[in-house]
C-alpha cells in the first residue's frame, strides 16, 4: 500500500517500471503463439497467445481496463473490452492489446506476426469499435500535415516523394492485400509507387514506416481494423511519425456500436495523439520473423525472443533480445 502511494505520486517512476514489465507480457504471448506457428490453426495459436498474455498481464501492478481487446464481452471470454486486468493494486490505466496480431500469417508462418500491447493513462486510448478504419501513416522527420486522408493517394505519394527528395518510383507503400484495395493499388501503381502487399498485420505495417531504410516502406495506406489502428497510433506516439485514421461505418448497427463506445462523430479524422493521449507505453514481440523483429527461436536449452518497447514521455525505444533459460516459466499453468 505504502509503496503504491509512493509510486503513484511519483507517476513517472511507475511508468519506468512498467515499461520493462510490459516486455514479459508480450514475450510470453509470443512464445505461446510461436509454439503453434506454421500449423495452419489460427484459432489455436490465437487462444494460446490470449491465455498467456492474460496470465502475465494479471501480475502487473496496475488496475487496467481493456479498451481494445479480443472483442466484446459476449463474443470473447478473455481480454474482452471492459475486462479489468492487472493485480488491481496500481494506477488506473487503459489497455489496448492484440496477443497475436496476424493470426493468419502466424498459422502460415509468414513474416511479421507479433504479440502487442499498449498502456496509457486512464482515458488515454480511443475506444474504437471493432469496425474498419481508413489509415495513412508516414515516419518521423516530415513536415506536419504532409499527407492527409482527404487528399488522393497520388497527391499523398507525390508530396511524400518531394519531401524525401526522390522520384515517386522510389517510394514504397504498404497496403493490405484485399479486394477492397483494388482501386487504391491501381492508382498508386499509376502514380509510379511500388507496393508491398501484406496478407495481414497492419500494426506491423504501420510501424514499418518509421524505419524506411530497414523495412523499405515509406507510407502505409488503406483500410484495416480500427482496433489495430489504435495500437499502431500508440506505437507512433512513442517513436514519432504521422498517422491519420477515420472509422469506416457501413451500417446503422455499426454506427450504434460506435456511439455506445462513446464515438459520436463517426466521420472524425483522428491523428496519432487523438487515438493515444498522455503517457503511453507500447511493446511488441516478434512471433514470426519480420523486418524489424525476429521471431521466437526455440533452442535445445533456451528460447530467444525479440521485443521492442517504448515510452512516449521519454521517447526511449528499446530493442530487447532475451534468452530465456528457465523454460518452465512458459508453462501454461504458471
Ligand atoms: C487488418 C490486419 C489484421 O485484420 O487490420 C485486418 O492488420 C483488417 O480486417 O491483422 P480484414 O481481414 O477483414 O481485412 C487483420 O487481418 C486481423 O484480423
Amino acid at each position: 500500500m505504502n509503496q503504491e502511494i509512493r509510486l503513484t505520486k511519483r507517476g513517472p517512476a511507475l511508468d519506468r517500471i512498467l515499461t520493462l514489465e510490459l516486455v514479459r507480457v508480450t514475450e510470453r504471448a509470443a512464445v505461446a503463439a510461436a509454439r503453434l506457428r506454421g500449423r495452419g490453426d489460427e484459432i489455436a495459436a490465437d487462444q494460446a497467445a490470449v491465455d498467456a498474455m492474460r496470465r502475465e498481464l494479471n501480475r502487473l501492478p496496475i488496475h487496467g481496463t481493456v479498451v481494445i481487446g479480443e472483442g466484446e464481452r459476449d463474443e470473447a471470454p478473455m481480454l474482452f473490452i471492459g475486462e479489468e486486468v492487472g493485480n488491481k493494486r496500481g494506477p488506473r490505466v487503459d489497455i489496448a492489446l492484440d496477443p497475436l496480431e496476424g493470426t493468419t500469417i502466424a498459422a502460415k508462418n509468414l513474416p511479421n506476426a507479433i504479440a502487442v500491447i499498449a498502456i496509457a493513462e486512464a482515458g488515454g486510448l480511443l475506444n474504437a469499435p471493432d469496425v474498419y478504419m481508413n489509415k495513412i501513416a508516414i515516419g518521423p522527420g516530415y513536415p506536419a500535415g504532409l499527407v492527409d486522408l482527404d487528399a488522393s493517394p497520388t497527391e499523398n505519394v507525390t508530396a511524400l516523394a518531394a519531401a524525401k527528395g526522390v522520384p515517386v518510383r522510389e517510394v514504397t507503400a504498404c497496403v493490405l492485400d484485399r479486394p477492397r484495395h483494388a482501386r487504391l493499388v491501381e492508382e498508386l501503381r499509376a502514380a509510379g509507387t511500388a507496393i508491398r502487399l501484406i496478407g495481414d498485420g497492419d500494426v506491423a505495417g504501420i510501424i514499418h514506416v518509421t524505419e524506411p531504410e530497414l523495412t523499405g516502406i515509406d507510407v502505409y495506406l488503406g483500410i484495416g481494423g480500427a482496433p489495430e489502428g489504435v495500437l499502431a497510433a500508440a506505437a507512433l506516439r512513442c517513436i514519432g511519425g504521422q498517422m491519420q485514421g477515420r472509422l469506416v461505418i457501413n451500417s446503422d448497427e455499426q454506427r450504434d456500436r460506435a456511439r455506445r463506445m462513446g464515438v459520436n462523430d463517426v466521420d472524425r479524422k483522428y491523428d496519432v495523439s487523438e487515438m493515444a493521449r498522455g503517457d503511453v507505453l507500447f511493446a511488441a514481440t516478434g512471433v514470426t520473423d519480420g523486418d524489424l523483429l525476429a521471431g521466437v527461436r526455440f533452442g535445445p536449452r533456451s528460447i530467444t525472443t525479440h521485443t521492442v518497447v517504448m515510452r512516449s514521455s521519454s521517447g526511449t525505444v528499446r530493442w530487447i533480445k532475451a534468452e530465456h533459460q528457465d523454460l518452465e516459466k512458459f508453462d501454461d499453468a504458471i
